[in-house]
């Protein structure tokens, strides 16, 4: 059986001529979709194409938008932005079917460009490259540069080398090789002072009583750890406090949950190679919310109607884990 080609040049011979083209990323982006995003802009601004990058709900973190600030990343947010029945849309760091992104009614999904593993089903696209094995979806932009004859800008460099130091936890989490190809061909390419600036520069002084919050209510259990927010907070600053809990040596798997625009939003971080952080929070949210991610990093959401308070939370992960470990030995 022959493998269809994936590239650049193969994703362009799926396009409709004279159709807009949107690279639409996930629901709330991050900067490995935003980097993947804009990289393939770029490639589709060189061969004359132009094209739009959207979301469908908010670009949350303050270092992200700095970061699209800084670089002049063209965004578009969907609820500003009018549609056409014509558009073509390509997912990025995302795949149709599963619920972190938002599909446009009736428009085709012309590609899928993604690094997570499949949704059990799939909404129809004409074109998938899907790596599940890759660090970052920006990897898989990298290399759809390196096989066409453009290199990307400073800029565009730097977007995706944030993207894969964002994605791999600064190459610690989740590596291929095709990251490690990626980040040293890029490196020297990018700048990755001003890069690094914006990257470590993500928390604010105002967000001292969120932390002080999970750090009150943080519950540890036999390597998992878990904690809430009750105040409003925002996906960016849980995921840094998952991050960080992890560098208690007691703990291995970490869960941080908050109010987020009446949605509880939760991150999870594994570094156990035999608790998959996406299995268990689609495990521990199954009923009452969704999740996914990877096998070192994952989220998910609980509507407020469904949330029955951080007691019944912390009890579903912690016996999600427990089965999920029974299961497994
Ligand atoms: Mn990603």
């Amino acid at each position: 059986m022959n493998v269809p080609e994936k590239s650049f040049d193969a994703l362009v011979r799926h396009l409709k001529h004279g159709s807009r083209i949107l690279v639409q990323t996930h629901d709330f982006p991050d900067f490995d979709a935003i980097a993947a995003a804009y990289g393939l802009f770029c490639l589709f601004e060189t061969y004359g194409l132009p094209s739009f990058i959207v979301y469908g709900e908010e670009i949350q973190g303050f270092s992200l938008g700095e970061t699209i600030r800084t670089l002049k990343i063209p965004v578009h947010r969907l609820k500003e932005f009018p549609t056409d029945s014509q558009d073509q849309v390509i997912l990025v760091d995302c795949c149709p079917g599963n619920k972190n992104v938002t599909l446009l009614p009736g428009l085709t999904i012309a590609g899928v460009i993604d690094h997570h593993p499949l949704p059990s089903e799939p909404e129809p696209a004409l074109y998938w490259d899907v790596r599940d094995h890759y660090g970052s979806c920006s990897t898989l932009i990298w290399e759809y540069f390196a096989g066409s004859s453009f290199l990307p800008t400073k800029i565009a460099a730097t977007a995706l080398l944030m993207g894969i130091m964002m994605d791999t936890n600064y190459l610690t989490r989740g590596v291929s090789q095709a990251d490690l190809d990626a980040f040293s061909a890029l490196y020297f390419r990018a700048d990755w002072i001003s890069g690094n600036y914006l990257l470590n520069n993500s928390l604010s002084v105002q967000n001292v009583s969120i932390f002080q919050e999970g750090l009150e209510h943080l519950r540890v259990y036999k390597g998992f750890c878990f904690t809430f927010i009750s105040k409003e907070t925002d996906s960016d600053t849980i995921a840094v406090m998952a991050d960080d809990y992890l560098r208690f040596h007691e703990v291995a798997f970490s869960v941080v949950a908050g109010l987020n625009q009446g949605e509880i939003k939760i991150s999870v971080r594994s570094e156990d190679p035999g608790l998959a952080a996406s299995k268990v929070v689609q495990r521990a949210l199954k009923g009452i919310g969704f999740g996914g991610g990877h096998n070192h990093m994952g989220g998910g959401t609980v509507s407020l109607t469904n949330y029955t308070g951080p007691d019944d939370l912390y009890e579903r992960f912690r016996a999600a884990i427990d089965s999920y470990i029974h299961e497994a030995t």
